[in-house]
């Protein structure tokens, strides 16, 4: 009973683990140099207990919601929609992000943007943009690291290309990367699992 007593008196300073992010890209753009269109996905990521970030085949099939976890340890921790920001296309959102499990203060962020997808998975052939900095002038005054703030604190990650005062160049806000197709190989394998899988359930059953 004490032991009830005492987590129900810790609700209230779980509840105010939260950090407030702001994020705010201005000018990235699609693989062939042209501006990402308006809708094009962002996801902002944590990584949770190291310091790499999942690539190429670990997002294939990402579901582009918060919460969703790949690459073992990188969790979503916010979904933007690409908007028209002035003359510039890019993303302006801002996010709470409760600290929970392994997430929290000092894990490091990256932002990873889809022009080709509007829809909420992601499919193989896509191509997708990473950014993600531990000192950059961000053009708005000062240098921010895309590094998880103290709970209860917000930060606001302000990232201009040098068209607008920035210190991020074309190439590194361009979506120069690209989700392989898997080869029909991995289907046969995936195929295989689920056989596996249901001659075990099967197998239970009986
Ligand atoms: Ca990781």
């Amino acid at each position: 009973m004490k032991k009830i007593i005492t987590s129900l008196l810790f609700l209230p300073i779980v509840s105010q683990a939260n950090v407030n992010l702001e994020v705010q890209l201005l000018d990235l753009f699609q693989s062939n140099g042209t501006l990402i269109t308006a809708g094009s996905k962002g996801i902002l990521v944590a990584s949770t207990t190291d310091s790499v970030f999942g690539q190429s085949d670990a997002l294939l099939g990402l579901n582009l919601t918060v919460g969703s976890i790949f690459a073992g340890d990188d969790v979503v921790v916010g979904v933007m929609s690409a908007s028209a920001l002035d003359t510039n296309r890019g993303f302006a959102d801002s996010v709470v992000v409760p600290y929970s499990g392994n997430l929290g203060e000092g894990d490091k962020l990256a932002f990873y943007w889809f022009p080709d997808i509007s829809g909420s998975t992601v499919v193989g052939g896509s191509s997708y943009g990473f950014y993600r900095s531990d000192s950059i002038d961000s053009g708005a005054g000062g240098t921010v690291a895309f590094i998880a703030p103290a709970t209860g604190s917000a930060l606001t990650l302000a990232y201009y290309d040098t068209a607008n005062g920035g210190m991020a160049t074309k190439p590194e806000f361009t979506a120069s990367l690209t989700v392989p197709v898997p080869e029909p190989s991995t289907y046969a394998l995936m195929g295989l699992g689920l056989v596996v899988v249901g001659l075990m359930a099967r197998r239970k059953k009986v």
